[in-house]
């Protein structure tokens, strides 16, 4: 019979200063072969390492697009039904404390429109951003429910790039003033915007375009006001970028009906 080590209370956490997935399953490690059946993929049949070992996942509009894609037609193939799609991540904030995490009432593009504009055959397709006012509402009181989880709703930016276009003055190239980025961020505030990420717009307009109910939540990890670099501690920005996950667990478990 194979040994079962259970180390259980005083568990090794070397995996984390290599950067690898731990599992919390002592048999793992003795078992020949570990079928994934749902994925139809094993260790021995597929070379996990070479097949998967880089992913990564990508930044923007291009990457998230691409993905969004080949997840709806997965979800179409799969005959999936009533399906919720939520994007978590991080945004900088608009006027927020860091951390305080924003569920997207309206995706905006750069000028404060609540649209994305897509470039087919050298044509502009404009699609509208709404994402479901009532999954919002619902995700906001999740945020409310869970203890020393600031949450607010509002508008959120999505740009096609971190630097010039967040109107951070610490790019490589800067084409305005100090005065200029804050008053851009005022008017952006004044439209509603709290926050600003990077793919929104794109996954916000192609949920709608199919059918798919969908929202997004990110977590501020600096107030853009008060400057541009990210310069918060390590293990206080991993602390941050748990919240959205924190409040979707929630959410998920409300509809399971597992909370308590
Ligand atoms: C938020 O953070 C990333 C940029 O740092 C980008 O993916 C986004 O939307
Ligand atoms: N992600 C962004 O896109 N902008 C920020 O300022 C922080 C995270």
């Amino acid at each position: 019979m194979a040994p079962i080590l259970l180390n259980v209370g005083n568990e090794s956490t070397d995996y984390l200063e290599h950067g690898l997935v731990h599992v919390k399953n002592p048999h793992l490690d003795f078992m020949e072969e570990d079928i994934l059946y749902h994925f139809n993929l094993g260790t021995k049949t597929h070379n996990l390492p070479a097949m998967f070992g880089d992913i990564k996942h990508g930044m923007g509009v291009p990457s998230i697009s691409i993905m969004m894609h080949e997840l709806i037609k997965l979800l179409h193939h799969a005959r999936c039904r009533d399906v919720t799609l939520i994007r978590i991540g991080t945004s900088g904030g608009v006027g927020l404390e860091p951390g305080t995490v924003v569920i997207t009432d309206t995706a905006v593009d750069s000028f404060f429109q609540p649209q994305f504009e897509q470039v087919v055959l050298g044509k502009v397709i404009v699609r509208s951003t709404q994402l479901d006012e009532n999954l919002a509402q619902e995700l906001l009181q999740c945020g409310k429910e869970i203890p020393n989880l600031p949450t607010v709703l509002g508008n959120t930016m999505c740009t096609h790039d971190f630097y010039e276009g967040q109107g951070r003055l610490d790019g490589a190239l800067c084409s305005f003033s100090t005065e200029d980025k804050l008053e851009y961020l005022r008017k952006a505030h004044e439209a509603g915007v709290r926050n600003i990420e990077m793919e929104s717009t794109v996954f916000a307009a192609m949920c709608r375009v199919c059918g798919l109910k969908a929202a997004v939540i990110c977590v501020t990890l600096l107030d853009r006001f008060k400057g541009d670099q990210i310069s918060t501690p390590h293990e206080l920005l991993l602390e941050y970028q748990q919240r959205p996950q924190y409040l979707v667990s929630h959410f998920i478990k409300k509809h399971l009906g597992l909370h308590n």
